[in-house]
């Protein structure tokens, strides 16, 4: 069984892709699993060369330093020009219909003078990452599970086409899967590229900046610690990331704080600890080039022989080559 997931270097990894994706790849991976950096996705938006490649660097390192298994991690540009071969295929096997549906897209266009296309196509680059490494499942939040179905269709469809070549994955919604919300405004989701950074805490960020971050945390005026996600977004946003660092129930939390204060006090330094070695170990792999040039240079091969036989397959039974 091969799982596969990605983590966009759109900015630096944050609370929510650490407990809620890298964290349990490091608890879940398999010898056949693929982790990847999805530089090339990070591109379908306006974006700088050479913080993407820092970027890119940093957040092969954060994985790493998490617990994830050196050995099925890569970074997809490595693989840009198999990649880009089949994906061209697939376009040809997508129509623009099933594209232009996509909810991200709608989402990430909307009201945008300038759209790149491969905002509009990067959901079949991404068939291409899960198909061209025969992975059967995809762990993803719900947002992305379109995506996978459009990975789905375009595999059946392209086997039944031209002749079994692909295997047909599916999504997985990973159970322990925490959804991490931003701090400064806990109706929305944490995410990198939040316009206040405030509400975000990043994992590399200093104990101190994680500590007022975190005090500083939106919660309401009932001043009553209850695990209400509805009613209480900001004080039950609170108790999940605590749930998530010391795997206890967010009720049970609940019940053992007294005051917003005294709770934010108590998941400041719990968060502080849960990063503290992740930040330490991420320093000492980007002190040491050589160490990550060996781990993305092993992903690379990996990858790419993992791939072969599958796009020349799928090139011969298309017409090409
Ligand atoms: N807030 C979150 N809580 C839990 N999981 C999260 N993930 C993202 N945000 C949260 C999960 O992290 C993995 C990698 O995400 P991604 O880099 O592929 O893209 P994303 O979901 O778009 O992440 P961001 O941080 O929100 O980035 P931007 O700002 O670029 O949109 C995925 O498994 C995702 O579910």
């Amino acid at each position: 069984m091969v799982r596969l997931s990605a983590i966009t270097p759109s900015g630096q990894v944050q609370l929510g892709n650490y407990l809620g994706a890298v964290r349990q790849w490091a608890v879940d991976g398999g010898e056949e699993d693929i982790y990847f950096i999805s530089d090339l996705h990070a591109m379908t938006t306006s974006h700088n060369p050479s913080r993407l490649r820092a970027l890119t660097r940093e957040q092969l390192a954060v994985v790493i330093a998490s617990g994830v298994d050196p050995r099925s991690v890569s970074v997809q540009s490595d693989l840009v020009r198999e990649l880009g071969a089949l994906t061209w295929v697939l376009e040809c096997t997508c129509t623009y219909g099933e594209a232009a549906r996509m909810v991200q897209f709608k989402e990430k266009s909307v009201g945008r003078s300038s759209v790149r296309l491969s905002l509009l196509t990067y959901p079949v680059l991404m068939a291409s990452d899960i198909l061209l490494q025969g992975a059967h499942e995809v762990p993803v939040g719900d947002d992305q599970k379109q995506h996978v179905e459009l990975a789905r269709a375009l595999a059946r469809r392209f086997n039944g086409t031209y002749g079994e070549v692909f295997a047909v994955p599916r999504a997985v919604v990973p159970p322990t899967g925490a959804r991490v919300r931003d701090l400064a405004d806990p109706t929305r989701k944490m995410d990198k590229t939040a316009k206040d950074a405030a509400g975000t805490v990043f994992v590399l960020d200093p104990p101190d900046l994680v500590r007022r971050k975190i005090r500083r945390a939106v919660t309401d005026d009932r001043a009553e610690v209850r695990y209400a996600p509805e009613e209480q977004p900001g004080v039950a946003n609170l108790l999940e990331i605590l749930s998530a660092c010391t795997g206890k129930e967010p009720q049970e939390l609940a019940g053992a704080h007294a005051t917003y204060d005294d709770l934010k006090e108590v998941v400041a330094e719990a968060v502080v600890e849960e990063l503290r070695p992740i930040r330490e170990r991420t320093r000492e792999l980007l002190d040491d080039p050589a160490e990550l040039d060996r781990v993305r240079a092993h992903g690379a091969e990996r990858t790419r022989d993992r791939c072969r036989h599958r796009l020349d397959a799928a090139l011969r039974v298309s017409g090409l080559g």
